[in-house]
């Protein structure tokens, strides 16, 4: 690939990247919320419900991540060697809350959604490494406050991490990448329309399937992560 003239490669990733490594996606027929009530895990109003629901949901996807066969695949390492190609001019911004792009090498990465590796504790916003199973009963490290533990991850109604780094990037970006998501989850799915108002990048979407704003991109290549996204970054 050869870089843009004008402005950095923006990328936004989401779980269908991560589908081939073994983690399940959120919407397709086997996905977690065709098995899970995304209200009762995925809110705070959830969480506030039954807190312990909400720690086992999470501990059990952090055991799946971390089993000895999920790793990263062609699709996470063709976009840390992109970066590492092009240093600066790489922006990763990932819906998914795996690290299997920290494990294949990417470094300006912004988990919008946040991590499932740490927790934050509510009562000072401090974050901390997640161990197993780590509660809401357990003490913060950093204020001593107890029952305040929460997983560091953004819910249904909270504001998403980076909003404004993110903005400022698509902004300026010479080509948006959309990798491996559906499209439905905002403001994620809104940054093409946003890249698109601006009209100086170009945009393309690599997926299984066309995404629910398929037709906003310039460019579609469809097909899995693995096979398309080592075939259009190299
Ligand atoms: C917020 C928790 C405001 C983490 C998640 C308009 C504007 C703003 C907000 C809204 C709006 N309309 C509605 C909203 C509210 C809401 C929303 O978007 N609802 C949807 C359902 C309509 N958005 C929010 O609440 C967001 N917050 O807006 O706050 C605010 C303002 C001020 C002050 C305070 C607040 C918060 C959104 C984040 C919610 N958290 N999950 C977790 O448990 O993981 S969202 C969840 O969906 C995940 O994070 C996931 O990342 C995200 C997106 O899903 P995808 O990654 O796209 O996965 P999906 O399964 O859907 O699709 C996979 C795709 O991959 C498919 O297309 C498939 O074909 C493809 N695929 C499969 N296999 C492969 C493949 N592709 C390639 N290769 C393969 N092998």
């Amino acid at each position: 690939m050869s870089p843009p003239r004008t402005g950095p490669i923006v990328i936004l990733t989401g779980a269908g990247i991560s589908k081939e490594s073994g983690l399940d996606t959120f919407r397709d027929a086997d996905g977690i919320w065709a098995r899970v009530n995304l209200e009762d895990v995925a809110t705070p109003e959830g969480f506030a419900r039954d807190p312990e629901l909400v720690q086992a949901f999470y501990n059990d996807r952090r055991r799946g991540l971390q089993s000895d066969n999920v790793r990263p695949n062609a699709a996470h390492d063709a976009l840390a060697r992109l970066e590492a190609e092009w240093a600066d001019e790489v922006f990763l911004v990932t819906q998914n809350i795996d690290d299997l792009h920290e494990r294949a090498g990417s470094r300006n990465l912004l988990h919008m959604h946040g991590e499932l590796l740490k927790v934050r504790c509510g009562a000072c916003a401090a974050v901390h490494p997640w161990h197993d199973n780590l509660g809401a009963e357990h003490d913060c490290a950093a204020c001593g406050e107890t029952g305040h533990l929460r997983p560091d991850i953004v819910w249904f109604g909270e504001m998403p991490f980076g909003m404004e780094r993110i903005a400022d990037a698509l902004d300026r970006c010479a080509l948006f990448l959309s990798i491996g998501t559906s499209g439905t989850v905002y403001p994620a799915a809104g940054f093409v329309a946003e890249v698109e108002r601006l009209g100086q990048a170009h945009t393309v979407e690599l997926n299984m399937e066309a995404s629910l704003g398929a037709t906003l991109f310039r460019e579609s290549v469809l097909g899995p992560a693995t096979r398309v996204v080592p075939a259009y970054v190299e």
